[in-house]
């Protein structure tokens, strides 16, 4: 069996999703990182994938697109003692599901601050961030019931929904802080950091840091 390439850059939210999962299950992948050491990776994930959004994972025959995909195909084809896709059909609905709002609705809210922040400054979208920042408060005072009474995200194990939510509320907290009323959040994205998979993705994203558009505060 070859070894699977991941085409990733170590802070970049989508990829620490799927590090996570690799991580998880202790699966051996070349790292094709999209840093200035590796001038060749970004081309090559171009020929890829047109539309250059990464990770991409290139498995034997299959290039596989979308973190969440990407996290399905490694259940499939590289399956470890840690299943990402519980057993039980329900758990997984639930686990898709909470997948789902992680990045459609906190992850997705949250870029947008960032990216406006790189726009040029005649073509900023204020409105579009106040509704940025209406959609988080919102998220987070929703999560915070849901997740008064489970310790990970779809229940009682761990899933592709912490994958998806470790990356999301760790970058979310920093740009629009989760208000200290929301303790089941706050409590939730601290389990996400002390999980070793997280842990370490979070040791190796540290040197990037300075790259934070918004400036990353002094604190996980
Ligand atoms: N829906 C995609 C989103 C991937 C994505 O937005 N990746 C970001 C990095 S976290 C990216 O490629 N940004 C580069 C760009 O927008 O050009 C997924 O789930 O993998």
């Amino acid at each position: 069996m070859t070894t699977p390439k991941l085409y990733a850059h170590p802070f970049a939210s989508y990829c620490q999703k799927v590090l996570i999962a690799l991580y998880e299950n202790d699966i051996a992948f070349e790292y094709r990182a999209l840093t200035p050491e590796h001038p060749g990776a970004f081309s090559e994930l171009e020929a890829l994938w047109p539309l250059k959004l990464f990770p991409v994972l290139v498995d034997g025959g299959h290039t596989v697109i979308e973190a969440s995909i990407i996290i399905e195909h490694l259940q499939v084809h590289r399956p470890g003692p840690v299943r990402l896709i519980p057993e039980d059909p329900r758990t997984a609905l639930a686990a898709r599901f909470m997948d789902r709002v992680f990045d459609n609705y906190v992850a997705t809210p949250q870029a947008k601050l960032v990216l406006d922040r790189l726009r040029p400054a005649e073509s900023r979208d204020p409105f579009g961030v106040a509704e940025a920042r209406a959609r988080l408060d919102t998220a987070y005072r929703w999560l915070d019931e849901v997740m008064a009474g489970r310790e990970w995200a779809a229940g009682d194990v761990f899933s592709l929904a912490d994958c998806a939510a470790a990356r999301a509320l760790f970058y979310a907290d920093w740009t629009h802080p989760i208000p200290e009323a929301f303790a089941n959040v706050r409590a939730y994205r601290r389990r996400l950091l002390a999980r070793p998979s997280f842990a370490r993705a979070v040791e190796e994203a540290r040197p990037y840091r300075p790259l934070f558009p918004l400036g990353a505060p002094d604190r996980d």
